[in-house]
C-alpha cells in the first residue's frame, strides 16, 4: 500500500518482492509465447532488466535446447521457459530444463504440480500461470514461487475472467507474490496491476512488437494496424478458448461453432496455424494469437525502451496520483 511515509521517490523506480525472487531489475515478465517468445526476444528483455521468457509451446525437445542455449550466448542475465502443459513433449521438456538450470519455469494451459519436485532440485523458480482462483490456491499450497494471474483480455489460450477481477481475488488467496498479466501495455496497466495487490507484470502482446521480437514483419504490422474490437475468442466448445485478431481462420472457426461441429473438424483447421501466421507470415490463414491491447500498439521499439516506458510511466502515474489525489 502507499501512504504518506512510504512515497515513491521519483526515479527511483518501482522494485518489490519479484525483483529479488528473480534477480532482476524491474519486476516485468515476457510472457512466454509460441513461435513468438524466441532466444532473442528473451535475452533482450532480461538484458533490458525485465525477466526474458522463451516459449516452447509444442516445440520438439532439440529446438528448445538450441534456443536455452542460444540465450544464454546473449545475456548473463536471469531467463525464463515456458512450459504449455499440453504439449506432447512436456515430460522430456521438464526434465531438459531441470538439466539446464534455467533460472525460471512458468507454466501454461494446465496444473504443473507432478512437476515441481524436480523443478526445485535443479534450484528452479515456478511460477505457474493461472485463470481461476482455485487452482492459485492449490498451486501456493504446493509450493510454487509465485503466480501469474492472467485475465482473459490477453492473446492465446484465456480463462473467463478479466484481469480486474482475477488478480484482486488471487492476491487474496494465496500469500506469495501475484504478478498480473492479460490488458495490461503501459505505465497506466502496470500502475493498476500494482494497485490490485499484484508485484508485478507480464506482458506478452506489447512484446510482440519488440524490434528483437522474431515473429514475421506482417504479424507486426497487423498488430499495430488493429483497432479496439479487432480481436475474438474462437475455440469455447472444444474447452480452449483462443483469443486471436479477427481474420479468415478466425471466421472459419466462428462458422464450424455456429453448426456446432465435432472435435476432429476444429482439431484439423487448428493443425500448424500458429506457426504459419507467426513464422510464415500468412495473416488470413494462420492463428494470429494477440490480445485486447493490441489496439494500444502503434510502432515497433526496442525491448529495453518498452521496458522503461511501462516502468517509469507506472511510476510518474503513481507518483502524481499520491501528490493530487491522496496527499491533495
Ligand atoms: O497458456 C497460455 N496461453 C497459450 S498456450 C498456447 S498454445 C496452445 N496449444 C494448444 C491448445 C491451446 C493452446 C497459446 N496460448 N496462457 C496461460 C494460461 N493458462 N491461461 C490459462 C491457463 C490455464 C488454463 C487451465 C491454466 C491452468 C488450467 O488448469 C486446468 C486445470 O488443470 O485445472
Amino acid at each position: 500500500m502507499i501512504t504518506k511515509n512510504n512515497r515513491l521517490k521519483e526515479g527511483k523506480a518501482i522494485k518489490t518482492r519479484i525483483c529479488d525472487l528473480l534477480g532482476i531489475k524491474y519486476p516485468v515478465l515476457q510472457g512466454g509465447m509460441a513461435w513468438v517468445s524466441t532466444a532473442e526476444l528473451a535475452a533482450a528483455v532480461s538484458e533490458g532488466g525485465g525477466l526474458g521468457i522463451i516459449g516452447s509451446g509444442q516445440a520438439p525437445p532439440q529446438w528448445l535446447r538450441e534456443q536455452v542455449k542460444k540465450a544464454k550466448e546473449l545475456t548473463d542475465k536471469p531467463f525464463g521457459v515456458n512450459v504449455m502443459l499440453l504439449s506432447p513433449h512436456v515430460e522430456e521438456i521438464v526434465q531438459l530444463l531441470a538439466e539446464e538450470k534455467v533460472s525460471v519455469v512458468t507454466t501454461g494451459a494446465g496444473n504443473p504440480g507432478k512437476y515441481l519436485g524436480l523443478l526445485h532440485g535443479a534450484g528452479i523458480k515456478v511460477i505457474p500461470v493461472v485463470s481461476s482462483v482455485a487452482l492459485a490456491k492449490r498451486l501456493a499450497r504446493s509450493g510454487v514461487d509465485a503466480i501469474i494471474a492472467e485475465g482473459m483480455e490477453s492473446g492465446g489460450h484465456i480463462g473467463e475472467l478479466t484481469t480486474m477481477a482475477l488478480v484482486p481475488q488471487i492476491v487474496d488467496a494465496v500469500d506469495i507474490p501475484v504478478i498480473a498479466a492479460g490488458g495490461i501495455f503501459d505505465g497506466r496497466g502496470m500502475a493498476a496491476a500494482l494497485m490490485l495487490g499484484a508485484e508485478g507484470v507480464q506482458m506478452g502482446t506489447r512484446f510482440m512488437c519488440a524490434k528483437e521480437c522474431t515473429i514475421h514483419e506482417r504479424v507486426k504490422e497487423m498488430v499495430i494496424r488493429a483497432k479496439d474490437r479487432d480481436t475474438v475468442v474462437t475455440g469455447r466448445p472444444t474447452g480452449h478458448p483462443v483469443r486471436v485478431l479477427k481474420n479468415k481462420l478466425a471466421r472459419q472457426f466462428l462458422e464450424l461453432e455456429e453448426r456446432c461441429a465435432g472435435s476432429e473438424e476444429f482439431e484439423k483447421l487448428g493443425v500448424g496455424r500458429l506457426r504459419l501466421a507467426m513464422q510464415e507470415g500468412d495473416v488470413e490463414m494462420g492463428s494470429v494469437m494477440a490480445g485486447q491491447v493490441s489496439s494500444m500498439v502503434s510502432r515497433v521499439q526496442p525491448a529495453r525502451e518498452i521496458i522503461l516506458e511501462v516502468v517509469t510511466g507506472a511510476e510518474q502515474i503513481i507518483k502524481g496520483f499520491c501528490d493530487r489525489v491522496v496527499n491533495g
